[in-house]
């Protein structure tokens, strides 16, 4: 497997807990480099633009006032197998069914308030990467 990159955010409940660094932690501990790095206060179009696949879900308006709530943290992790294995660090989308160890097991609240995104496949990490990041921001 290749080196790959994916997207990460680093969550309003997590921000709030001030929970960064503990987090950024986990990765680089599963051999994931941070290459690019910003905090930031997302704004509504910004959550919805980048939720828009969930849009017809009925959690869609919850999710997106959420992300608004706080500053989250959005990065660029680097690594061998990096999709996968950012996803196998965050554990389940529900901390209820996350494994032992996973960062949603250790820190998060609830299904909604999970701490962590990471991106779900090559294609989807290439938008979202280029949704907050520009070339000159990637150091690798
Ligand atoms: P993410 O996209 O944030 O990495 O999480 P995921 O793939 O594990 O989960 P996904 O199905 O893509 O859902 C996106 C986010 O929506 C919130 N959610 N709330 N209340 C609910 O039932 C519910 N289900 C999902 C979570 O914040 C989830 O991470
Ligand atoms: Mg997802």
């Amino acid at each position: 497997m290749a080196i790959q990159r994916t997207f990460s955010i680093i969550k309003p409940d997590a921000t709030k807990r001030n929970l960064t660094g503990k987090i950024v932690a986990k990765f680089e501990e599963a051999g994931l480099r941070v290459v690019a790095s910003k905090r930031i206060q997302l704004t509504l179009a910004q959550a919805q633009a980048f939720y828009g696949v969930h849009k017809d879900r009925p959690f869609f308006g919850e999710l997106c006032e959420y992300m608004i709530s706080e500053p989250v943290v959005v990065q660029v992790l680097e690594g061998e197998n990096a999709i996968a294995k950012n996803r196998e660090v965050m554990g389940a989308t529900n901390p209820a069914d996350a494994a032992e160890g996973t960062i949603r097991k250790e820190f998060a609240l609830s299904v909604g308030e999970n701490s962590v995104h990471g991106s779900d496949a090559p294609e989807t990490a290439a938008e979202e990467i280029a949704f907050f990041f520009s070339g000159i921001e990637l150091v690798g």
